[in-house]
């Protein structure tokens, strides 16, 4: 049964998502094992096709859609069984930057990996930022930038949470013009090339600490 929650995910079927996870859960299967053992299982595999080549945004997205099916059945079951996510991610487009399309599934992965993730949206300030890391506790931020002239707002973003928060979260950052070398020079702690190498990094970040 979760072995067909995870393939209806990785064929993004959003009808049977749902199907099979209210009939894993009328078997008395434990919500946790539905969560980690189907749907994550699921959008892990989504992730490694995708970054693998694989799999295009197409299919991503529609896997997003069979994962967030199932989730809506499952939440209150999550929930009444005390699961909560290990780990909360603050995830936004940088200010002056309208380009959501890479940053959506960079959230998307983030939830496919077990994150709480609270996405802010696009044109986000650092103050946003900050104000959402201290309300939601955040343990990484993630920040995209599709433009150059938008860029540098990164590291202005960087700058201003060392300065107001402390300890400040991992902060990963990616998008099209972004490379390690800039990652280094801004001082971010990590880059993400692609979706599913940003998730498992902000995964790998958070174990660290
Ligand atoms: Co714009 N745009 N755009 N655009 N746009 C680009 C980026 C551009 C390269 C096109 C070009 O000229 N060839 C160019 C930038 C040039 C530059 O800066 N050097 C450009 C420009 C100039 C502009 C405007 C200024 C155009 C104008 O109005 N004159 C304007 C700016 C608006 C603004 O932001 N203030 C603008 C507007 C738009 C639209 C609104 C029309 C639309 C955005 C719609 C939307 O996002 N909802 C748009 C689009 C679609 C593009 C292109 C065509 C596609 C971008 C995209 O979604 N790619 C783009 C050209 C291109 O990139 N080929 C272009 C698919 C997406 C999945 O890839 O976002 O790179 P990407 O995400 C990847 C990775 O980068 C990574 O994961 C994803 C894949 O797994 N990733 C992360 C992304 N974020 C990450 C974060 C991480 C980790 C990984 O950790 C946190």
């Amino acid at each position: 049964m979760l072995e067909r929650i995870a393939e209806a995910v990785i064929g993004g079927d959003e009808v049977a998502a749902p199907t099979l996870v209210t009939q894993a859960l009328a078997t008395e299967l434990p919500a946790r094992d539905v969560l980690y053992e189907g749907l994550l299982k699921g959008m892990t595999e989504v992730g490694r096709r995708f970054r693998d080549g694989e799999y295009f945004i197409p299919e991503v997205l529609v896997a997003a859609e069979a994962m967030k099916a199932g989730m809506a059945v499952l939440k209150p079951y999550l929930a009444r069984a005390g699961v909560k996510p290990e780990h909360t991610a603050v995830i936004g487009t940088v200010r002056g930057d309208l380009h959501d399309i890479g940053k959506n599934l960079v959230a998307t992965m983030l939830e496919g990996a077990g994150f709480e993730v609270i996405d802010l949206g696009v044109d986000v300030s650092p103050e946003k930022l900050i104000a959402a890391c201290r309300d939601r506790k955040a343990d990484v931020v993630g920040l995209s930038a599709l433009l150059t002239t938008t860029m540098p707002m990164m590291e202005v973003a960087i700058r201003q949470m060392e300065a107001e928060l402390s300890p400040r979260p991992a902060v990963i950052i990616g998008g099209a013009p972004i490379t390690q070398e800039y990652a280094d020079k801004i001082g971010a702690d990590g880059y993400g090339p692609d979706a599913a190498t940003g998730a498992e990094l902000a995964k790998r970040l958070c174990r660290k600490r």
